[in-house]
């Protein structure tokens, strides 16, 4: 790692190799922010939304080849391939570092090199981490002051000699060529060819042709979950892509729970639920990542690193989350929505029918007869957390807080109930090391056929995953049973014979946080199933609701058969990991197939 005082001597290495045409160190502050913002404008590559309406809000249209995280050219480059393991992209390093000299050599010529300290977490936390990023994008700094804490306080830190990773991001796009010519600039420069590289056992990153938000802010994904995941398996804490909220039940307690759901999976709408039932209050702390390490007391606290929501704008709307609704009135950034014709933003889903005259987010004129839809599917908003109406006061808490639950889910269509209640840690490992969903699309692979995604990790988990799963067994078997957080497997996408969703989700969901918290109360019994523990029926609460008893039944059925032929497929998918498979994790699939045999399923 970096010793003290080395990120002089780094930024002026990589100046030397990117060429750049000047230097600023940024410090954060809102006079930064708005002469980037305006700079950005009078370029042409960010449009002012109507003051009114939006204050202090930009719209920004991405390159069309530039939409979202490029998994394929993800790179973890441990000494060993096998540390990166059989979900990761390996690389050799030296090889990547040879062809990363390669592209940064002049990548930035004739453009600004901005020198970004961040700390993820807040400052003065035992938990925070701290990185500098050196990108030549200023869009990249914009979403940083909204995402992270981008503050000079770091550099003292780094003086003090705190740890830090040095992070690297240029758009691939010079100014000026190799012979000295003049390049034109677009309004999102980028490159056909992206690299996203992550040195585990150096923790660096290097992030070379996007200017995408999961490809270029390198605190988020990069820091956060690749090199973050590396610092907790070394340091003895976790990196998970995981929500974090607080519960407030009628009797006034709080409860913390964190929930890990594969990407698009609405952990936006979840960590910012408006309970049904009347008493409940969720207040929110994180939405995308939580960093979990063991408290004084022996209990898992928890941290969201980052400052800002980085949030999917199509389907959000007052109906299905009119907390991010509110959270981005003002000062926030979209990219790729579509323009209205009074200067304003819409996405598929923000209202039935959408405004006339609207500009999709390639710029052209939409209606709603267009064959393409008007903002892209993945487009986004940056804004900060503290905008959120429903943010927990301890949001910015050092200590963070502490996990009382911890939740799994993926999108599953079949077989997994409602919610089902882990036998213990070690299985509640077990549950998130299955999380999978079926494949909807054909460009997915077979419809219909699992996609895996172990705790919500697989694009994320910077080593060898069968490693980080004997981690976790490893923090549990170091923490009493009772105090550690309890695990429950969760399913919003159960659907019925018809293809129909059997569950309403969204705010309904307290009602699965309710039985979740009366377990923790001991207040109700669980159901013993092969699977876990699931509730009694008659003890769920669907007042209100109109589901059929048959409704009920097929969303807590537990279907032998089908569980047996899905235990053949975990057989497969963990054949994949060979010696770095735990043995407790075979252990816990041989328990289950046991239970299945002897015919477990609930009264
Ligand atoms: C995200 C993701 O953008 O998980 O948060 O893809
Ligand atoms: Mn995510």
């Amino acid at each position: 790692m970096p010793a003290q005082n080395s990120y002089l001597r780094w930024v002026s290495e990589i100046a030397t190799l990117t060429q750049p045409s000047e230097l600023v160190w940024c410090d954060g502050s809102d006079a930064e922010w708005n002469a980037l913002a305006s700079m950005m404008v009078e370029q042409g590559s960010l449009i002012r939304l109507n003051e009114a309406k939006r204050p202090n809000s930009f719209l920004a249209r991405s390159h069309p080849s530039d939409v979202a995280r490029v998994e394929d050219r993800t790179y973890i480059c441990s000494e060993r391939a096998e540390d990166a393991g059989p979900t990761n992209n390996w690389a050799n390093p030296s090889e990547m570092r040879r062809t990363l000299d390669e592209k940064f050599s002049g990548s930035m010529r004739g453009r600004v090199m901005y020198v970004v300290p961040f700390a993820m977490g807040p400052v003065d936390s035992p938990q925070a981490r701290f990185g500098i990023e050196i990108t030549d994008s200023p869009f990249v700094v914009l979403n940083m002051h909204l995402m992270n804490r981008v503050t000079r306080d770091v550099l003292s830190r780094i003086d003090d000699g705190a740890d830090w990773v040095p992070a690297v991001h240029s758009v691939g796009s010079p100014l000026i060529d190799s012979s000295g010519a003049t390049l034109a600039d677009t309004s999102w420069p980028c490159n056909d060819e992206k690299y996203i590289v992550h040195f585990p056992e150096t923790r660096e990153i290097w992030s070379f042709g996007s200017g995408y938000g999961g490809n270029a802010l390198l605190g988020k994904k990069c820091m956060s979950l690749r090199i973050g995941s590396v610092l907790g398996r070394d340091e003895g804490w976790l990196a998970e892509h995981m929500l974090l909220m607080k519960l407030t039940s009628p009797a006034g307690k709080n409860y913390h729970v964190a929930a890990a759901f594969p990407s698009a999976c609405g952990k936006t709408n979840l960590a910012m639920l408006r309970p049904t039932l009347p008493g409940w209050k969720v207040a929110t702390i994180g939405d995308d990542i939580a960093w979990i390490s063991k408290g004084p007391n022996g209990r898992l606290r928890a941290i969201n690193p980052e400052a800002g929501f980085f949030g999917v704008a199509p389907g959000t709307s007052l109906k299905t989350n009119a907390a991010a609704i509110e959270t981005m009135r003002a000062n926030t950034i979209f990219t790729n929505v579509a323009l209205t014709e009074d200067g304003d933003v819409w996405w598929e889903g923000l209202t039935n029918v959408p405004p006339a005259n609207l500009t999709d987010w390639r710029g052209e004129a939409w209606n709603a007869a267009s064959a393409t839809p008007a903002a892209h599917p993945n487009s986004r908003f940056t804004v900060s957390l503290a905008q959120c109406p429903t943010i927990d006061p301890d949001w910015n808490s050092p200590q963070g807080v502490e996990l009382d639950a911890i939740l799994f889910g993926g999108r599953r269509a079949t077989n997994v109930p409602l919610v089902v209640e882990s036998r213990d840690w070690n299985h509640g490992v077990f549950m998130g090391a299955t999380i999978s969903s079926e494949q909807t699309a054909a460009a997915e692979g077979e419809v219909g056929a699992l996609r895996r995604d172990p705790f919500a990790m697989l694009p994320f988990c910077g080593y060898n995953m069968g490693d980080y799963w004997q981690h976790w067994l490893a923090i549990g078997a170091s923490t009493a049973p009772e105090l550690l957080p309890r695990v429950f497997q969760v399913n919003w996408f159960r659907k019925g014979q018809d293809g129909k969703f059997l569950w309403p989700g969204f705010g309904e969901n307290t009602r699965v946080l309710e039985w979740i918290v009366a377990r923790l109360e001991g207040e109700v019994a669980s159901v013993d199933s092969a699977i876990g523990g699931l509730p009694m029926i008659s003890e769920f609460n669907v007042a209100g609701l109109g589901l059929s008893p048959e409704v009920m039944g097929q969303l807590f059925d537990v279907d032998l058969d089908r569980w047996l032929d899905e235990a053949e497929l975990t057989e497969e998918y963990f054949a994949r990991f060979g010696d770095h498979l735990p043995a407790e994790m075979s252990a816990q699939l041989d328990g289950l197939r046991m239970r299945l045999g002897r015919g477990e399923r609930a009264a």
